[in-house]
């Protein structure tokens, strides 16, 4: 199988249980269930799921363990996304292609869906079912970490306080770190830890996630440059226009281009551990590196 048709195995995998868990968009009180339906599947590429079923998948062949941890990360990410577009955030008309959320259901309900979807997260979580090694205490808490306020929320606010601001490069790694690369590794973390992952399997996922977490938004911010707005599904020039320090900003458009590639080698490096169960891992690294959304 090539690895587009096992991303889209995963992907599908991961819809399916997400359909399946959460409320119908029918159900009472309707417009929140909607715009949570709206928001998780306007066509994300569900990288974090991927990744988190692919780790799963590294180290046991029964990766649906981790279902509920592919759905969770999705539903934060969703989230963080939801609340990141609203006019006290980064303002923004336009995500996976789609008007934002704010845009169709308001300011209110997007606020409420975003923490719809973070209470879900924690739901979906409380299902998993523990292994040898981890409870699901364990796995609850690594996900309630990723999202926290020494992570995502970290990110984010280094990022709010930063704006227009002239910022060193360990400053931006912070960001990135948070903002984007704390929750990438948890999500390959949380997908070993399902699959009952040793501590030596688990802490070579931990540096291959933020490697990789960390070349993502690397790339990430060469896309807003070279992109358009249409190809990326976001509007695409979005960091100059509010004067955000990004890689391109601090090393140049090929500097940026090298970092995002040594990382990504980094990435590579760290999956020696697990040999060749870890092939699936390291061809969503690549695509990750060529990718153009
Ligand atoms: C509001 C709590 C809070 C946090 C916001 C994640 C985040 C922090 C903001 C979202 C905007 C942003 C630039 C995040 C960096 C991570 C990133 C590149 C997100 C986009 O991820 P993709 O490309 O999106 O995987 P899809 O739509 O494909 O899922």
């Amino acid at each position: 199988m090539s690895i587009r048709e096992y991303w889209k195995l995963k992907q599908v995998a991961v819809d399916r249980y997400l359909k399946k868990s959460l409320p119908s968009p029918k159900s009472k009180p309707a417009t929140i269930h909607e715009a949570m339906h709206y928001s998780l599947f306007a066509g994300g590429k569900r990288l974090r799921p991927v990744l988190c079923l692919a780790a799963a998948d590294a180290i046991d062949p029964h990766w649906e363990v981790a279902l509920p941890l592919a759905g969770a990360v999705e539903c934060i990410h969703t989230y963080s996304l939801i609340h990141d577009d609203l006019p006290c955030m980064d303002d923004d008309d336009l995500r996976r292609g789609k008007p934002t959320s704010h845009k169709i259901y308001g300011e209110g309900i997007a606020v409420l869906t975003g923490d719809a979807l973070l209470n879900q997260a924690y739901q979906l979580a409380a299902t998993a079912s523990r292994t040898k090694r981890y409870s699901v205490a364990d796995l609850v808490a690594e996900l309630g970490y990723a999202g926290s306020s020494k992570a995502l929320i970290a990110g984010q606010v280094a990022d709010i306080e930063n704006e227009g601001k002239k910022i060193t490069l360990s400053q931006l790694r912070y960001i990135h770190q948070n903002k984007t690369a704390a929750l990438i590794a948890s999500s390959i973390r949380l997908g070993a830890m399902a699959a009952n992952a040793t501590p030596r399997q688990l802490e070579a996922l931990t540096d291959f996630g933020q490697s990789l977490g960390l070349a993502f938004q690397v790339i990430d911010d060469i896309l807003d440059i070279t992109q358009t707005s249409e190809q990326l599904g976001k509007s695409a020039g979005k960091d100059l226009t509010a004067e955000k320090a990004t890689y391109p900003a601090l090393l140049g458009l090929d500097g940026a281009k090298k970092e995002a590639n040594r990382l990504t080698q980094k990435a590579y490096q760290s999956l020696k551990p697990l040999g060749k169960k870890a092939s699936r891992l390291e061809q969503i690294a690549s695509i990750m590196l060529s990718r153009e959304n």
